[in-house]
Order: structure tokens, then C-alpha cells, then sequence
């Protein structure tokens, strides 16, 4: 790794995490108990900057202070617990799926059994409203992670994690998208194979507005390769569970932007993206998506010393043929469809859980 791997001082008794009593519960359920300990936490803020929730009476969410941040290369507390998402060694499992949102995490949590059989699903929020839950999916460990948007959170999570996780990581991200053309279709659930490119926003071209530039005004990278076998499983996974139609694959486009960078346009801002999606197309025919963090997860994976796999599916919401967007039921059912798909993808993914380095001492959250 290029950080400093992190070391785990012994567990302070008053931080000790305690499973929370949640299982069985639905995503609404979960949702309401998260939003009623902010509630309270914020109620309680001078108390609460470090606290363990197990003892507050909620039973829900871990949620650590950010106290005692030692190394500014690569800031960690006294816990071991990384800047901003908030996790330490053996809270993180190294099969990890990534999401955009809380409500769809919480909807897949649904499907993780808790590690400890009789015990809650691990939850931690950081203060920077990373979420982070890890059971198990049919006996295998697996975290979900809200991500949130863009690829600077995309980075947050893929660097962060791999400081925290032993051995060899899988991560699939679970997405949504938009569709530039078939096969990938409204509603259609894409998995980026053989990978992503990036499309970014280049401020160097844009003077006084009229002004002419021969700086073009977005740039292209060249396409980064997902795992091939992860992404196969994906495919196979997602086809027993949305039918053979319902999948296809292709190249992602990963935008800085959900505007300018994919070819929006509003009155408000001079974008000079009229020609983007037509030049996007003729240097990339095989492209059929467009989204904001794929390429930033493929890209670190590449560069992880071999120690990351990675892949990428993304449901079609908008079609930027005929502005169509998909209604949130069929959303949410095909999140539902989809994000089983990228479980069981990424358990039956073989890892080496002997690579690289190990802290020694400390139980995995699913070992307690
Ligand atoms: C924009 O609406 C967001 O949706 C897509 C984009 O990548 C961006 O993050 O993905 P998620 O649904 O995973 O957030
Ligand atoms: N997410 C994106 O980034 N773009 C879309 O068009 C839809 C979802």
C-alpha cells in the first residue's frame, strides 16, 4: 500500500463496539432508528462527540468522534480510525459493495445476516456521513458503504477501506445511471466490462464568456479495465436474478459532472457542451453509460498493487436519447434485483486473505 499501514493500539474499554439487537428489521425500520439517534445525538452534542451508541440506549449506530488525529499523510485517531469514514482494523469486511445512497444501503442490508448470529448488523456513521454496515451474505462477511457522489468520495472510500482490510479486497459498486445508447436501455442494469474512461471539465478553456479558446473544453481519458472476472460473475449473477434481458454490458463514462461533464445544458452557465455526448460517441462507439465514480474505483484498483478487484453495475435511470427517467418503484425493485446480484457476486469471489500486511490482536467484527 502507499499509506502507512495502520496500527490498532488495544480497544479502549468506553469505545468498544457492542453489536446492536437489529435483526430481523427492514430498511424503513433501520432508517427510522438512524434518524432518530441523530436526533438524539444532536440533542446530546456535548456528550456525544465520542460515545458508543450500544450504551445510549438506541442500540443502532456506532458513531466515533474525531479525536486524537495523529499524521497528516494520512490522518488517523488514537483508534486507529480513519479521517472520514470513521473505520478501524476488523470493523470493515475486504468484500465490500459500494453505494450511492443511505436508503440503498439499508435496503441491502436487509439481505446481510448480522456477523454475530443473535446479535445486530455492525452500523458505524462517521462524521462525514460515511455509512458503513458489514454482516454476513450467506456466511461470508461483506460490507456495504455509502459512498455518496463523485469520484473524490469514491476515492475517500476505495483508500480508506484498503488502510483498514486485511488481505485481498473485492469491491463492486452498485449504481445508477445514464443511458447513452443500446444495448443499455432505461432500466437496464449495466455492468461496466470491459470498464470505464473519465470525462473531465477542463477550467483552462473557459475565459470571459465569447471568448474563443483553443483549449478543448472536456478531455477524455483512456478506458480503464475492470476485473474480468468479477465483472462476469456480476453479469451471471444479475442475469438469474433480472433475466438475460435485463443485463447487458458495455463501457462506462465517468463524468466529474452530472451536468456540464455530461452534456447538460441549463441557461444558467456557459458549458460549451453541446457537441460532448456526439464527440463522447465517436471516440468511444462502444460507450453506453454515464455516471460519476466508476472510473475513480477502477483506476485506484488498477494502481493497488494487485491487492484490489474491482467492478461496476449501474441501473439505466435516464435516457439521454428520449429524456426519459425511470419511476422510483421500478427503481427501487431493480436496486432491489441488482444489489443481490453484486452480493453474491462478491461473495463467491475467491480472495487471498493472506495478502498483504496484518495487525495483530484485534477480532474482526464477525469473528466477536
Ligand atoms: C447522481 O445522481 C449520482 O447517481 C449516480 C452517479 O454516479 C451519481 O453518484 O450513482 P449513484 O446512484 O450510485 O449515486
Ligand atoms: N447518474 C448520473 O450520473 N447520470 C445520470 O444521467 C443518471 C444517474
Amino acid at each position: 500500500m502507499g499509506s502507512t499501514p495502520v496500527t490498532t493500539p488495544a480497544c479502549r474499554p468506553q469505545a468498544r463496539w457492542r453489536p446492536p439487537r437489529l435483526s430481523p428489521i427492514t430498511a424503513r425500520a433501520l432508517c427510522r432508528r438512524i434518524q432518530r439517534q441523530r436526533h438524539w445525538q444532536t440533542a446530546c452534542s456535548a456528550a456525544g462527540a465520542q460515545q458508543d451508541a450500544a450504551q445510549g440506549g438506541w442500540g443502532t449506530v456506532y458513531r466515533p468522534g474525531k479525536t486524537d488525529i495523529t499524521d497528516a499523510n494520512f490522518p488517523v485517531d488514537g483508534e486507529g480510525r480513519t479521517y472520514h469514514l470513521g473505520t478501524k482494523r476488523g470493523e470493515v469486511a475486504n468484500r465490500i459493495l459500494s453505494v450511492g445512497s443511505e436508503k440503498r444501503a439499508l435496503m441491502l442490508a436487509e439481505y446481510l445476516e448480522p456477523a454475530v448470529p443473535g446479535q445486530g448488523l455492525f452500523m458505524l456513521e462517521s462524521s462525514r456521513g460515511f455509512l458503513t454496515i458489514t454482516g454476513r451474505y450467506h456466511g461470508t462477511p461483506l460490507s456495504i458503504i455509502v459512498t455518496h457522489m463523485g469520484m473524490a468520495n469514491a476515492d475517500f472510500v476505495v483508500r480508506e477501506n484498503r488502510a483498514v482490510v486485511e488481505g485481498e479486497m473485492a469491491i463492486v459498486r452498485l449504481g445508477t445511471c445514464g443511458a447513452l445508447q443500446p444495448p443499455a436501455r432505461l432500466g437496464s442494469f449495466v455492468v461496466a466490462d470491459p470498464g470505464a474512461m473519465l470525462i473531465r471539465r477542463n477550467p483552462d478553456a473557459f475565459g470571459l464568456e465569447g471568448e474563443q479558446s483553443d483549449v478543448p473544453p472536456y478531455t477524455f481519458s483512456r478506458p480503464i479495465p475492470s476485473d474480468t472476472a468479477l465483472s462476469q460473475a456480476l453479469q451471471h449473477e444479475a442475469a438469474l436474478l433480472l433475466g438475460p434481458e435485463g443485463v447487458c454490458c458495455g463501457l462506462n463514462a465517468t463524468a466529474d459532472s452530472f451536468y456540464s461533464s455530461q452534456g447538460r445544458s441549463t441557461a444558467w452557465f456557459d458549458d460549451r457542451n453541446e457537441s460532448l455526448l456526439a464527440d463522447l460517441l465517436c471516440c468511444y462507439p462502444e460507450a453506453v453509460t454515464l455516471e460519476m465514480e466508476t472510473a475513480m474505483l477502477l483506476d485506484l484498483a488498477r494502481c493497488s498493487r494487485g491487492s484490489i478487484r474491482a467492478a461496476a453495475g449501474v441501473i439505466a435511470l435516464a435516457d439521454r436519447t428520449s429524456n426519459d427517467f425511470l419511476g422510483a418503484d421500478r427503481t427501487q425493485q431493480l436496486e432491489r434485483a441488482a444489489g443481490q446480484a453484486c452480493l453474491a457476486a462478491l461473495a463467491h469471489t475467491q480472495l487471498d486473505d493472506t495478502w498483504g500486511p496484518h495487525h495483530n490482536g484485534s477480532t474482526p467484527v464477525w469473528l466477536l
